[in-house]
């Protein structure tokens, strides 16, 4: 755990500097909210109770961060958050009930821009890794590999009618280079094609190995109407999103696209650790009793 710890402070470290460069704005996380992001796949909502007010527990930053940029000079943001999803699926060997995310954003940005920006944040965190931390990768039995840009990039709708459901897993065992899979109908906030309805400006990006995704993001709605519409065919009360609802009705929310990566899931690719609670200090296990 000790080889595995620094590597993650070398990683953190490139993150940070990599943001710095790029004058993205570090902004300081929420933890607790009248909403949080409702998240497509099945998480129970972690809330408490303060004065008889019923709080979310973040599951990502979204949707924030669109809102902090409409606020903001800064062309960019990020933070390193942390997030609670009570995950309904167990044995996974990737989920944490509590994990951290970096979780990005930048304005004005189309889906290509940011995929970019993400290829050059790996290949730099992964050069720094490689050259700073021989003898920890060394101790972990570890040989990792510096990714080529760009990365491959698959149609979720092509993998799914080729490898069907477990496409992700199939494709991550494959290769050895992380890839993208783009245009999936998910959350209400991740922007539907306007030149193709039925089809959505988002990505995963996927480690290889059979590590699995690393990060997800996508272009974002920003239209008062198309919100609303969105919401209402994902089943999701507009009422908590209130604020978000009054921005974008003004006119002010600003068009942006970002997403979030899982810092254990990196920690754990980059070690190559059979599990996730590998690369955790105190794991909390989605099917199992908390023991810390
Ligand atoms: N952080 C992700 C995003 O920005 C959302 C997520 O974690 N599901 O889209």
């Amino acid at each position: 755990m000790s080889a595995v710890m620094q590597i993650q402070t070398r990683a953190l470290k490139a993150i940070h500097d990599y943001m710095f460069e790029k004058g993205v704005t570090h902004i300081m996380p929420v933890i607790m909210s009248t909403f949080t992001d409702p998240l497509s796949h099945k998480v129970d909502d972690a809330e408490i109770i303060y004065k008889g007010q019923r709080l979310k527990i973040t599951k990502s930053l979204m949707p924030f961060k669109p809102l902090v940029l409409s606020a903001l000079e800064s062309a960019a943001i990020y933070t390193v958050s942390p997030c609670v999803r009570f995950e309904k699926e167990t044995g996974t060997k990737r989920h944490l009930l509590e994990f951290s995310q970096v979780d990005i954003e930048m304005k004005d940005a189309k889906k290509e821009d940011f995929m970019q920006f993400i290829e050059e944040l790996i290949v730099s965190v992964f050069s720094a890794v490689k050259k700073d931390c021989k003898k920890e990768l060394e101790q972990l039995g570890r040989s990792l590999r510096v990714p080529e840009t760009p990365f491959k990039v698959f149609k979720k709708p092509e993998l799914v009618e080729k490898y069907g459901a477990d496409f992700e897993t199939i494709v991550s065992r494959m290769g050895s280079g992380l890839f993208w899979i783009i245009d999936h109908k998910r959350e209400f906030y991740d922007k539907e094609d306007p030149g193709k309805l039925g089809s959505y400006l988002n990505y995963d990006l996927v480690y290889p190995e059979g590590f699995g995704e690393a990060l997800s993001g996508g272009e974002r709605e920003y239209e008062y109407e198309q919100i609303l519409s969105r919401m209402k065919r994902s089943g999701v009360d507009p009422a908590p999103y209130r604020a978000l609802l009054e921005v974008a009705k003004e006119g002010m929310l600003v068009p942006t696209s970002g997403g979030g990566f899982g810092v254990e899931r990196m920690v754990r690719y980059l070690t190559g650790a059979e599990r996730i609670e590998d690369a955790a200090l105190f794991p909390k296990i989605p099917g199992q009793e908390v023991l810390i």
